[in-house]
């Protein structure tokens, strides 16, 4: 099994809803243990058009035996589930689902690029990384030091749990 860190968002539709369907449809995809889930972040959009709403988002932590193009194919699936589209990027969404890490493996590959090319300058990826595991690094840096110098940490909260269905 490998050990691998993902991130959810949602900034379209029922969000808190699509979110715990999805987290509940990853954890019973085969191959796929569910092992912990931060809290909800309420954040502000980043790139993109502009007059987009607020995202919700999560990071999990899972263990997996797929291979990562499996586990990349296993998430667009959710997505997909969940009416996702791709018409504009960084446009909203109902669904993304991120592979953030898998195991301590680097590639390049543009389909699957690990760890997650931006993850490590994305406050709504770092922050609710850093609630879940105080101790995460990535790349050789405290993941609680890079949410804290992301442009876009400040602005993050988190939800309320009425909001979130927690
Ligand atoms: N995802 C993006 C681009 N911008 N901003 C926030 N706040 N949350 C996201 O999940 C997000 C984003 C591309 O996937
Ligand atoms: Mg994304
Ligand atoms: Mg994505």
């Amino acid at each position: 099994m490998v050990s691998c860190v993902l991130a959810m968002g949602s900034n379209l539709g029922e969000r808190a809803g699509t979110l715990e369907a999805a987290v509940a449809e990853l954890g019973s995809t085969e191959g796929i243990e569910l092992v912990g889930i931060s809290e909800t972040a309420v954040t502000k959009p980043v790139g993109g058009p502009g007059g987009q709403p607020d995202f919700l988002n999560l990071v999990l932590r899972i263990e997996t035996c797929l291979q990562p193009l499996d586990l990349l194919a296993a998430c667009q699936e959710i997505e997909l589930a969940h009416h996702r589209t791709r018409e504009v990027r960084w446009g909203p969404r109902t669904l993304d689902i991120d592979v953030i890490t898998y195991g301590e493996e680097t590639s390049n590959d543009p389909v699957l690029t690990l760890p997650h090319p931006r993850a490590a300058e994305r406050g709504f990826v770092l922050l609710p990384w850093s609630w879940m595991e105080p101790g995460a690094m990535l790349g050789g840096e405290p993941v609680a030091e890079l949410a804290a110098a992301a442009a876009d940490t400040s602005g993050i909260v988190r939800a309320e749990p009425e909001a979130t269905g927690k």
